[in-house]
């Protein structure tokens, strides 16, 4: 049965899941049927942090335009452009083995594209969601709703996965902030 978390809750997924070896991420969001007519789109985005919580090069950051990390081990699948739909929006496919050692955490980010431009931010969005399936049972191991309420926010932290002794354990996160996509690279490629 799938786990519910909280925001900040922890998931042990090695020790919970000690099989699991094709996790997948899904991500998903609506917009409020009030403003549906508007275009907004929102980008599922993947940094790959090392000990100093720095990507170790630009290829570590996985999104639209960088759709797999160079270890082979992070594939991101699509960009929805609407959201539309109850299911996974974007998707990304992780095989835990082949996570660089180097690599120490798993930063899933949401941001809203031309936010800026658009005027657009979290305030508008309902129903998002991030939630961990195995891939070759297509089993749902946890999912978090975020239940927080956004407004002037532009990007979220949905999640992240992190490395603990021999285990890789999930944090809900749900952290908000009014920032571009750049400001993250910025952030994470000092
Ligand atoms: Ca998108
Ligand atoms: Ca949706």
């Amino acid at each position: 049965m799938s786990i519910d978390l909280d925001r900040g809750g922890i998931l042990n997924l090695t020790r919970e899941f000690p099989g699991l070896r094709y996790a997948g991420i899904g991500l998903g969001w609506d917009l409020n049927p009030d403003r549906a007519e508007e275009a907004f789109d929102l980008d599922a985005s993947v940094f790959m942090l090392g000990a100093d919580r720095q990507i170790p090069n630009e290829l570590f950051f996985v999104f639209y335009n960088n759709l797999k990390s160079p270890d082979g081990a992070i594939e991101h699948f699509g960009d929805s452009r609407t959201g539309e739909g109850s299911g996974d929006d974007e998707s990304i496919e992780i095989d835990l083995s082949r996570v660089s050692p180097d690599i120490e955490e798993i930063l899933f980010v949401v941001t809203i594209h031309d936010s800026e431009v658009r005027n657009q931010n979290f305030g508008r969005i309902q129903n998002a969601f991030i939630r961990i399936y195995d891939i070759s049972t297509n089993i749902e191991i946890l999912r978090y709703n975020l239940q927080e309420q956004f407004s002037q926010e532009t990007a979220i932290e949905f999640g992240k996965l992190y490395r603990q002794s021999d285990a890789w354990v999930f944090q809900a996160l749900g952290c908000g902030y009014s920032d571009r996509l750049q400001s993250f690279v910025d952030r994470y490629a000092s």
